[in-house]
């Protein structure tokens, strides 16, 4: 009788342990539940591309899903470039080099056959049906562009 007492409170035992491990655990979620961001990690603002590609990388604190998806508070990643944003409370309309649409639900996206010159790119994540998250979820940088080779 014994060794089944110890065999039902070990699992409680271990359970306990883990519990006083997460205590110390930096991570402290859902302390800002309104500040969603979103950052350009690349390119850097100030950035001098050589070439005729714009290699961007994002990252967002929004769960990223494929377009269509409409959980609340999650969305797909838009990109401007040497676009300026359109309303906030209409979808973001596509335009070829333009305002891309991410909505495989990636966070990394290339323009081609870009020409030399100053850039400005917007992120923006939007919902399912590509309205943007209010408030918005935006980044900008700007770069320049110069001819590679
Ligand atoms: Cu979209």
């Amino acid at each position: 009788m014994n060794r089944a007492l110890i065999a039902l409170s070990l699992p409680f035992v271990l359970v306990a342990c883990g519990g006083g491990s997460d205590a110390d655990s930096p991570d402290m979620p859902m302390e800002e539940p309104a500040g969603n961001s979103v950052t350009i990690v690349t390119p850097v603002s100030g950035a001098q591309i050589s070439g005729n590609q714009i290699n961007v990388n994002l990252s967002s604190t929004v769960t990223i899903l494929p377009a269509g998806d409409m959980t609340e508070g999650t969305g797909h990643h838009h990109l401007y470039l040497n676009s300026d944003l359109t309303p906030a409370d209409q979808p973001v309309p596509t335009v070829p080099g333009s305002i891309i649409h991410m909505g495989d639900a990636s966070s990394s996206y290339t323009f081609e056959d870009v020409e030399p010159g100053e850039y400005r790119l917007i992120a923006v994540v939007a919902d399912g049906v590509h309205v943007p998250l209010q408030p918005w979820v935006v980044d900008t940088v700007t770069f320049t562009v110069v001819s590679g080779n």
